[in-house]
């Protein structure tokens, strides 16, 4: 029998704060996939499964808050929405803002956010400003407005997006049956991390799941506040989703973090990029720098002996690489890859590629009969 995912907000009314009286605004979101990653397995001796959260309707984990944000926004009857980001945010809420018919205000960082972020925000009718300053700047001026300006705020220290996300952890705990061991996850405001926790917590308390996981996020190397115990005051990072300096929900992290027996760790540049390649080559999905950073994560421990062999491990992959897709065309060892061009020939592209000519008699049978 067919079914229509009905989206976060009705799929798990039953634990939400969705009542008769909230407009539900929904793209349809959430339902991901689970995969089972076999090449990952079988480096690391675990059990893992990769959470595609590329394929939601903006292409990010972010709309399953968003939902739930912007809905809860409507219900209090605002107008307008506002937040600032790295990009996935922005796309989500001028996406369902739209939806919504409300106006979004977005404030990004000038000239740091993916090509495909910027052209949904503005696709979808955002007033986007380009802040001469970082995220950290961006962030600062949001809660500023929203305080003292009728601009409802939807970053995630508003804790409606944090109710929503968790969401994936409800589904994670159905499709195996249990929670996984270890949970990696990108860090960059730890909203995501804080949302997991709640989720997987929920579900143990309720008594679907027998444990919670032990909760492992990581962030970029030269964006890496919580690893380093204070603020990064110019963070740097390829990875621009994660390029935040001083975490909104850091404090909350943290108690995740002990709560769950978790950890947090960075990885540099290219161990990202290098597991960006492995995740689309070896693995069959296409994820921007910022999710790579789970499977460079995953990598990273194993190798220090921190996975027990035949764990069952969880990384979330948070958005699309159609969003930032320059990444693909750097060559490992620098410079950018080049297609081959080839002429309309087909002996000379059979020759380019190597390959030698069927022997006479072993062809297979011509489908179209012509023999
Ligand atoms: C792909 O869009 O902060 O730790 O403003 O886009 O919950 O912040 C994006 C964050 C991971 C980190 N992966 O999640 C924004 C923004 C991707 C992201 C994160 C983001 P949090």
């Amino acid at each position: 029998m067919a079914h229509q995912w009905l989206g976060v907000l009705r799929e798990y009314a039953d634990r939400l704060d969705v009542t008769e009286a909230t407009p539900i605004v929904t793209l349809g979101e959430g339902g991901t996939p689970l995969i089972p990653a076999a090449a990952l397995s079988r480096r690391t001796g675990a059990d893992v499964y990769v959470k595609f959260e590329g394929v939601n309707p903006t292409g990010s984990f972010k709309d399953r808050g968003m939902t739930m944000a912007i809905s809860k926004a409507l219900e209090h009857g605002a107008k307008a929405v506002i937040c600032a980001s790295t990009g996935n945010t922005s796309a989500s809420a001028a996406a369902y803002a739209a939806h919504a018919g409300i106006q979004a205000v977005v404030l990004v960082p000038e000239g740091r956010i993916a090509m495909g972020k910027l052209s949904q925000a503005i696709a979808h009718n955002a007033q986007l400003l380009q802040v001469k300053g970082n995220f950290d700047d961006c962030l600062e001026i949001a809660r500023e407005l929203a305080a003292s300006y009728p601009v409802h705020l939807v970053n995630s220290v508003n804790n409606d997006r944090i109710e929503g996300q968790k969401t994936a952890a409800f589904e994670i705990v159905e499709a195996l049956g249990d929670a996984p061991d270890i949970h990696f996850i990108p860090v960059g405001n730890a909203g995501n991390y804080t949302a997991y926790t709640r989720g997987y917590t929920e579900e143990a308390e309720r008594g679907a799941a027998t444990r919670v996981p032990r909760m492992f996020g990581f962030q970029a190397s030269g964006s890496a506040p919580i690893v380093l115990g204070h603020p990064v005051r110019e963070p740097e990072t390829i990875a621009s989703a994660i390029r935040i300096g001083n975490p909104a929900s850091w404090e909350l992290a943290l108690q995740a973090r002990d709560a769950t027996g978790g950890y947090f760790g960075a990885i540099d540049d290219d161990r990202i990029l290098a597991a960006h390649r492995m995740l689309s080559a070896e693995v069959g999905i296409f994820v921007e720098p910022a999710s790579a950073i789970s499977v460079a994560g995953l990598l990273e421990r194993a190798d220090a002996g921190a996975v027990p062999a035949g764990s069952r491990v969880v990384l979330t992959v948070t958005g699309h690489g159609l969003k930032d897709p320059q990444w693909a065309l750097r060559a490992p060892g620098g410079g950018e890859v080049q297609p081959t061009v080839v002429p309309v020939d087909v002996a000379e592209i059979a020759d380019v590629l190597g390959l030698r000519p069927l022997e006479h008699g072993t062809a297979q049978p011509d489908p179209a009969g012509a023999a």
